[in-house]
């Protein structure tokens, strides 16, 4: 079948795919630098933190910002769609012997990560990294007893908010920052509400720092629990909610990865929507936990994108991919990741959700589930195709061709 006999098959449901490909044009996804090495960054030694886990050894881990920029740029010339940049803050890149500790961190420390994403034509979104740093003390940054402490990483969010400004200002695009600490209690805490208590201060202390609403976005991402901190997490969903449902210019940010196993991001998507003018999103494949494994094609990831695009809401939405394998190629496991969710978002727009939502409202749940069936038969693997075609970047299996040269010729020699 061609795309010409897909487009008119779509076309008697009244769906538009040469629309749906325009639209898909439009739509900016986050792409996260932390995939390619391992969530390590280049302010520090030691080990990942925080209650997230990288597994996995395989070669060809980037090891410096060249690296990672390049890495990052072969990724990009693979994938469909629009793309910004999404850094942490232990991304910074210090020249000349330079150091400076996360409360001292300032824009020049990105100027290089700025250079990177004017020169594709990308924004830049920001994470203060509130782990994989000695001040973490017995797990605890933002909710720590120690005023000391806790004050250094109240500094840190507040220089993040002028790196977050800063980016915004020189690539014309609103930074989105999201603020997500893995604070919490392995066993039984004894003070549930004294660590949310000192949370909500301390952002509201870092959001105290002046900023342009409509160039900065600060979120905060609420969790479950991580690994080490079973028993209690400060920062938990209904915490997260309610500070941003209280504190205007703040959006909630959803990772779904961050729930119960048999809770849905996508059913709580539209319940954000009737409350929140803008939300945020990361989106990853947990395995049984929050194991952050790359994003596929699969049931959820389309489910979450049909709720944004069948709620109006793709201009309302943050989205941004967090996910990190070290077992696999790293570029692969960017563009295998980018690539579902640009297939969950097109395969959302060629749906018919007005006529769906009018069986719906009717009462018509029979003609409904034999509709919505028949629509998973669909040829949409044509105008994924076209789509590619349209951005010249290789579709079906073509682009893991150049992956396997790239390992070669580059990462392997590393
Ligand atoms: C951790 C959170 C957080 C991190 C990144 C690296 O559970 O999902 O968003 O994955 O900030
Ligand atoms: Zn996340």
């Amino acid at each position: 079948m061609s795309y010409q006999q897909a487009k008119q098959k779509y076309a008697k449901i009244g769906v538009d795919t040469d629309a749906a490909i325009a639209k898909m044009k439009e739509l900016s996804v986050s792409l996260h630098c932390w995939q390619g090495d391992d969530v390590t960054g280049f302010d520090h030694d030691g080990p990942l933190t925080g209650g997230i886990q990288t597994t996995g050894n395989y070669p060809g881990k980037a090891r410096t910002p060249e690296q990672l920029m390049a890495d990052m740029d072969k990724a990009i010339s693979l994938m469909p769609g629009k793309k910004k940049l999404n850094l942490h803050a232990s991304y910074a890149i210090f020249e000349d012997g330079e150091f400076v500790d996360r409360d001292k961190l300032e824009p020049k420390h990105f100027a290089k990560w700025v250079e990177f994403a004017k020169a594709r034509n990308m924004g830049i979104d920001f994470n203060p990294t509130f782990f994989s740093h000695d001040k973490v003390k017995d797990n605890l940054t933002l909710t720590s007893p120690d005023e000391e402490i806790r004050k250094f990483w109240i500094e840190h969010g507040k220089a993040c908010i002028r790196i977050s400004e800063y980016f915004a200002k020189e690539t014309g695009v609103p930074c989105v920052m999201n603020i997500w600490i893995g604070d919490g209690f392995k066993d039984i805490p004894a003070d549930r509400l004294g660590p949310r208590e000192r949370y909500k201060d301390s952002i509201e202390q870092i959001l105290s720092q002046p900023f342009d609403k409509t160039l900065v976005k600060p979120c905060v991402e609420s969790k479950v629990f991580g690994v080490g901190v079973e028993a209690y997490t400060a920062g938990s969903a209904e915490f997260s909610l309610t500070f941003a449902a209280t504190h205007d210019g703040c959006l909630p940010l959803m990772d779904n990865g961050h729930y119960h196993p048999t809770e849905v991001v996508s059913d709580k998507i539209p319940a954000l929507l009737a409350f929140f003018p803008e939300i945020a999103l990361h989106i990853t494949r947990p395995i049984r936990w929050d194991s952050d494994h790359v994003v596929l094609f699969d049931d959820e990831t389309r489910e979450m994108a049909k709720e944004i695009v069948r709620c109006n809401a793709t201009d309302r939405v943050y989205m941004a991919l967090d996910f990190f394998d070290a077992s696999i190629n790293r570029v692969s496991a960017w563009v295998v990741g980018f690539c579902s969710w640009q297939k969950a978002m097109l395969n959302a727009l060629c749906m018919p959700h007005e006529a769906l939502k009018k069986l719906q409202d009717e009462a018509n749940m029979t003609e409904l589930m034999v509709l919505q069936e028949d629509i998973k038969m669909y040829p949409f693997g044509e105008v994924w195709e076209e789509y590619c075609r349209q951005c010249n970047v290789p579709s079906g299996t073509e682009w893991f061709e150049e992956v396997k040269k790239y390992e070669q010729q580059v990462q392997l020699k590393r």
